[in-house]
């Protein structure tokens, strides 16, 4: 029996036991995924490596995450209904987790090829994995986001919600590829060779590219599934969550990265990339606000260069920005405009639920 703790407004559960609870489901989701496959018309020994591949695909890409999207349904269909939820519908809840943990996945592996990453949650980027590569890379991904409409199927079918749960996952699907769209083509190419174009670096592009690539599937969607779990039908309830959540994922975004540039690899389970793939990130927005001229040609002639050197001049320019005080300037601004909208918001245990978030990321280092 989940532990009865008073978070504010609303009653939840105990976190660590809700976070067994939750991996202890993934095992039993992973065997469904398998045991669907074996349902396929293909020959025992050929069907027994698909099988292998796959247990091994999920268990490298899902898995090793600090879960907090998945959690967060949970959380939020108990501040939804401000009391703890039936076994039926805590288990409802954490499928959907899964499902977005398993969209994270998918998103991440098609990520770490777009961006040419090296690590990824302490390990080698499952593309850069020998007997895997790019070719398998791609189809995995796709493979995992075919995934996720087995599992709703399969647990959701006969529900009424059912409609409510696929169309969720697939507009959020949507607004993350429009987001991945404008951050690989936010940088210029000329005949091919990227080369930072200042003019196209700025803060309004960057607020559209990150709430699409990251506030809509890491934010407002675990909110929404967890709404929809605890009945809630008002759109200007969903209305208020996704405002709310834009902030709180324009921000996550933010310090991912500032964590890029300044975070420990070893903290953060990857290596930065990002002054390397001329990316629009924040520090480069920032930094082009600020620079002078001789600067700001510094910027033009290391930003998106594959080159140590290059990239240690970025990083000598932006100390001398003082980047770093403009993050810690930002970051207590960010809490106190998110305090600010979570004050706005009626319902106490969905205030509950916001602050719950914030406290996750308020100042993280990982
Ligand atoms: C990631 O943005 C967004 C998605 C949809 C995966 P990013 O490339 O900055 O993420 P990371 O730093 O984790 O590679
Ligand atoms: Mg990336
Ligand atoms: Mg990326
Ligand atoms: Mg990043």
């Amino acid at each position: 029996m989940a532990t009865l703790v008073n978070s504010g407004g609303g009653t939840t559960s105990n976190d660590a036991a809700t976070k067994e609870e939750f991996v202890s489901l993934f095992d039993r989701l992973k065997s469904d995924l398998l045991s669907d496959l074996s349902c396929l018309p293909i020959a025992q020994d050929v069907k027994q490596e698909l099988e292998k591949y796959y247990e091994r695909a999920l268990t490298y890409n899902v898995l090793g995450g600090k879960m907090t999207r998945g959690l967060t349904v949970i959380k939020s269909a108990e501040c939804s209904l401000s009391r703890l939820l039936t076994a039926s519908e805590r288990h409802d809840a954490m499928v959907l987790g899964w499902g977005i943990e398993i969209m994270q996945a998918f998103f991440l592996t098609a990520d770490d090829v777009m961006d040419q990453s090296h690590t990824r949650r302490g390990a080698p980027c499952w593309f850069r994995v020998p007997d895997v590569t790019a070719a398998n890379a791609i189809n995995d991904s796709l493979a995992m986001e075919a995934f996720i409409y087995r599992l709703l199927r399969k647990y959701f079918s006969s529900s009424p919600k059912y409609v409510k749960y696929v169309d969720l996952f697939l507009s959020m699907t949507y607004k993350t590829i429009v987001g991945q769209h404008l951050d690989t083509n936010a940088q210029q190419r000329r005949e091919g060779e990227l080369c930072l174009d200042q003019s196209r670096f700025t803060m309004d592009r960057y607020v559209a590219i990150v709430r699409h690539k990251t506030a809509y599937y890491s934010f407002y969607m675990p909110c929404a599934l967890g709404m929809i779990v605890g009945g809630i039908e008002d759109d200007a309830a969903f209305q208020k969550t996704e405002d709310i959540c834009m902030e709180l994922g324009q921000y996550f975004q933010i310090q991912d990265d500032f964590l890029d540039c300044y975070g420990d690899p070893e903290v953060i389970g990857k290596v930065g990339t990002d002054i390397q793939e001329n990316k629009c990130s924040w520090l480069v927005c920032q930094a082009l606000q600020r620079a002078d001229e001789s600067q700001r040609q510094i910027l033009i002639e290391n930003y998106g260069r594959d080159d140590l050197s290059a990239v240690a001049k970025i990083k000598t320019l932006y100390k001398t920005l003082k980047l770093e005080d403009v993050y810690a300037a930002y970051e207590e601004e960010a809490k106190v405009k998110i305090d600010n909208l979570i004050a706005s918001v009626e319902s106490a245990s969905l205030q509950s639920l916001f602050k719950f978030l914030l406290s996750k990321i308020y100042k993280r280092n990982k």
